[in-house]
């Protein structure tokens, strides 16, 4: 198949090219290199050096002979957008291409109106490119597990049957989203059920859980194939944080109670569950959901697996909590379209962890301590609301 990646020069874009090249798909990555940009912004980097975007497609050439195409450009550019599928005719388009950090979207008015400007428009442009240049074309989409929140029944896969007055239909999930990031993902969702409606579009949404892992068995190839891993409280995530404050001996910082729970997945499950996305379409029409998640844990689990599997002393230390989310609650996920397609799934195990240990181990010298503790609130300090939760 022909695979376009949006996206492609991200934490978990790039490593997802190299395995749908890997598996002999021709792959195309295009990128704005925003998140670079946002490094510059916030004054951080990547935990682990990572090559220039040109130089990994070269080094991917030098070792293992197959070519990657290029597209520089932002999808919020809708000539570029369109220009590009044009030129490319992918069989399938991967969307990854999003401002992806609940704390970058909470930062300010700007910070917000830009992510929800970025994501919901480059998304609507790919859309409009997919039924002009070809609606056969099928969208695998990145959505995220808190677009639902933490309701107090079961998530489903997108979908819900709600008998109402003696009624039956089928609905959307209803959203409760914790961010103006999340909210952009439920846009989004709505805009692409939209056009798999009124369009005959093709679409999968893939609302995936919290990634942890550095490492797929292509990145691991050459130094130059590496992904990027990020710690900072913006864009560094739980898992992976944790597992880097435990080398550098701080303490873990499990924000509130640690009772929040929350869907997990291992970077190499991603890449493979959008091979298998890729591979296996939605229909014409079809806006079809899966939960891209392998196992919940509560935030204070998190920090206790990793704690048992470092050598060494390490601390807990609960901070208030900066975001607004509900401390306890009831999580019961359905997952199971992607584990039928074929999946099998890395659960969290001490190996993962032991090899995320070497890998922060090897790099910890870059850390900036500073970017470590959260500094974005979700309440205004004005706010009224402050005290409700
Ligand atoms: P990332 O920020 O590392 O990668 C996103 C890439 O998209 C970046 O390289 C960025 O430069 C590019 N990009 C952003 N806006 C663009 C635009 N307008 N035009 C062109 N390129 C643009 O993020 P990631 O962690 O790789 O996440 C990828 C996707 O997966 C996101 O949509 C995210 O919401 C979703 N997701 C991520 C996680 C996670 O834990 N990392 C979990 C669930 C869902
Ligand atoms: N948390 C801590 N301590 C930390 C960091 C986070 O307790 O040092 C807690 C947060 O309060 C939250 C949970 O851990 O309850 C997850 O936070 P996170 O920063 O790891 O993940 P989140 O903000 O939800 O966002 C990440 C990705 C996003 C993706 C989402 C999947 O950045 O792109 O959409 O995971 S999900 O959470 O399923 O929506």
């Amino acid at each position: 198949m022909r695979i376009l990646v949006l996206g492609g020069d991200g934490y978990l874009g790039w490593p997802t090219a190299l395995h749908l090249s890997d598996c002999g798909h021709e792959v195309a990555v295009a990128d704005n290199f925003a998140r670079r940009s946002y490094d510059h912004e916030m004054g951080v980097q990547s935990l682990v050096p990572i090559e220039p975007l040109q130089q990994r497609v070269d080094a991917w050439r030098e070792v293992s002979g197959k070519e990657i195409a290029l597209y520089g450009g932002d999808l919020v550019d809708g000539e570029f957008t369109v220009g590009m599928v044009r030129d490319f005719r992918p069989d399938a388009i991967v969307h990854f291409a999003e401002q992806r950090a609940a704390p970058y979207s909470m930062i300010d008015r700007k910070h917000a109106v830009y992510t929800q400007h970025n994501n919901v428009v480059g998304n609507l442009n790919v859309l409009f490119a997919i039924e002009e240049v070809d609606p056969e074309i099928h969208l695998v989409k990145l959505g995220t597990m808190g677009e639902y929140g933490t309701p107090n029944i079961d998530i489903e896969e997108g979908w819900l049957e709600v008998t109402h007055k003696g009624r039956t239909d089928r609905m959307l999930y209803p959203k409760k989203p914790g961010s103006f990031y999340h909210l952009s993902k439920v846009h989004d969702s709505h805009n692409i059920e939209f056009a798999c409606r009124i369009w005959g579009l093709r679409a999968t949404d893939l609302n995936q859980g919290v990634v942890y892992g550095q490492e797929t068995p292509q990145t691991a190839r050459d130094p130059r194939l590496a992904t990027r891993f990020d710690y900072d409280a913006i864009f560094g995530t739980v898992l992976n944080r944790f597992v880097i404050q435990a080398v550098l001996g701080h303490p873990l910082t499990v924000y509130g109670t640690g009772g929040q729970t929350r869907g997990l997945i291992d970077i190499r499950d991603t890449v493979e569950c959008i091979r298998l996305a890729a591979e296996n379409p939605a229909e014409r029409g079809e806006f079809r959901v899966f939960n891209q998640m392998t196992e919940s844990f509560s935030v204070g689990e998190i920090a206790k697996v990793v704690a048992n599997s470092y050598d060494g002393a390490v601390d807990v230390e609960h901070l208030d909590n900066p975001r607004v989310e509900q401390a306890e609650h009831y999580y019961n996920v359905v997952h199971t379209g992607l584990v039928e397609l074929g999946l099998d799934p890395h659960l969290l195990s001490n190996t993962l962890i032991t090899s995320l240990f070497g890998v922060a181990e090897a790099h910890k010298h870059r850390v900036d301590s500073a970017a470590m503790r959260p500094t974005v609130q979700w309440r205004k300090p004005a706010s009224p609301m402050r005290d409700q939760g």
